[in-house]
């Protein structure tokens, strides 16, 4: 899709369409549609960028809360949606040993009874060995720096689905 046709969308196309650019979070992109026309492609990142920055501390850990478990139960039965399927598929998530995969459920449940939220990783930009190197990692830090380092890793997120969607779509 080039930036005219985006421009043109309403806001119920804009929706549909961008909808899930953060995970579960089309609030975000319909007030996005309103910061319209784009310039460019990063014209319309940086609205996304710009409204998650503008939240408050609890909104930016709202949005790491619409975030599924990497290899947790919505993978096993098929319930996420299909940009996390995609992703994870990718990192090989889908294919852990079972020794892998307590090891990763441990982890996930370790860092979200000290945050209060899960923890979150652009996993197209890793494999497992990486997301279990950085869940370890990142488990040891402070619910602040975790907060930022969460938001950093939708941005992550947010950009790939973008491109693809930009690539692929209309
Ligand atoms: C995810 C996901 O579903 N896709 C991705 O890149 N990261 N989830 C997560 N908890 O990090």
């Amino acid at each position: 899709m080039d930036v005219a046709a985006l421009n043109v969308l309403g806001y119920e196309d804009f929706v549909k369409i961008f909808g899930n650019v953060v995970e579960k979070c089309p609030s975000i992109t319909a007030v996005v549609w309103s910061k319209r026309p784009f310039a460019n492609l990063s014209a319309l990142e940086a609205a996304f960028y710009e409204f998650i920055d503008a939240l408050p501390d609890s909104g930016k850990e709202g949005i790491l809360r619409c975030h599924p478990d990497l290899a947790g139960r919505d993978l096993q039965s098929g319930t996420l949606t299909t940009e996390s399927r995609e992703e994870q598929t990718r990192a090989g998530l889908n294919a852990l040993s079972s020794a892998e995969a307590s090891l990763m459920a441990q982890l996930n449940q370790d860092y979200k009874k000290r945050f209060d939220f899960p923890f979150v990783i652009c996993a197209k930009m890793n494999d497992k060995a990486t997301i279990l190197e950085q869940l370890l990692e990142r488990v040891g830090n402070d619910r602040a720096e975790e907060r930022e380092r969460g938001i950093e890793e939708v941005k992550k997120i947010c950009h790939l689905r973008l491109q693809a969607l930009m690539l692929h779509k209309l």
